[in-house]
């Protein structure tokens, strides 16, 4: 059993502009550690661990020191794939793509408590997200990444346009060569929450970088009148 924060709170975080993901081979020499604690120093309410390079060991560790400081924050902490490794440091959430284990499975194995987010590049892998159950959707790639090696062709603005439509209550991440430069575009679409990978962990001051960039939000918002 886990014992992730009260799963209401958890549902209720996922209902922000940021969403932060790590990637250590883009953290110009900070652990991923150094960087989470970075992100909650910025005021991101939720973050995922993500990690292609590292054992499972290394990230059952790096893990457990990452659920140590979100759960002091109060912020929401995400798995990227590992399920065990999920359960094991006690996350509040796992994060699936379309090639990890099916929703169902996962959800016996986590049980009834845990956030479960799950990637979706169509409508119709929305429309089965969305009956499964999932918590909330990663809507992606909006655009060409290179964070990504496995992505196929990028989506554009009019998936993301699709869901906010479609799914207006349900929690979704924008995702996938979105930066500073074209953030504006996404939030014009229906995007309500967004992660930049790259384009945060490579900027020189993390924490700036969060201001301008909810900054640019707000405004995008604010003009579409939401
Ligand atoms: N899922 C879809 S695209 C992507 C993931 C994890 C990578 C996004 O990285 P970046 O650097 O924000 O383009
Ligand atoms: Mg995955």
């Amino acid at each position: 059993m886990t014992d992730c924060r009260c799963r209401r709170l958890c549902l209720d975080s996922l209902h922000t502009d940021l969403y932060g993901i790590t990637d250590e081979s883009l953290s110009g020499g900070r652990s991923n550690v150094d960087v989470v604690r970075e992100m909650i120093a910025a005021g991101l309410r939720v973050i995922q661990y993500r990690e292609k390079f590292k054992s499972a060991r290394e990230k059952y560790e790096e893990c457990l020191a990452i659920r140590d400081v979100t759960r002091r924050a109060g912020v929401t902490f995400i798995v990227n794939d590992n399920l065990d490794i999920a359960v094991l440091c006690k996350a509040d959430g796992v994060h699936l793509g379309q090639s990890d284990l099916p929703y169902a499975v996962a959800r016996e194995f986590v049980g009834p408590e845990m956030i479960i987010g799950v990637s979706t590049q169509s409508p119709s892998e929305a429309a089965e997200a969305v009956a499964q159950g999932a918590d909330y959707i990663g809507v992606g790639p909006i655009f060409f990444t290179a964070t990504k090696k496995d992505i196929g062709t990028p989506v554009g603005l009019s998936f993301m346009k699709y869901v906010s439509e479609t799914y207006p209550d349900l929690p979704h991440v924008a995702i996938g060569g979105i930066k500073e430069v074209n953030l504006r575009e996404v939030v014009a679409s229906g995007a309500r929450c967004c992660c930049l990978i790259s384009d945060l962990l490579q900027s020189p001051n993390l924490v700036e970088k969060v201001k301008t960039l909810r900054q640019i939000i707000m405004e995008e918002q604010e003009k579409s009148g939401r």
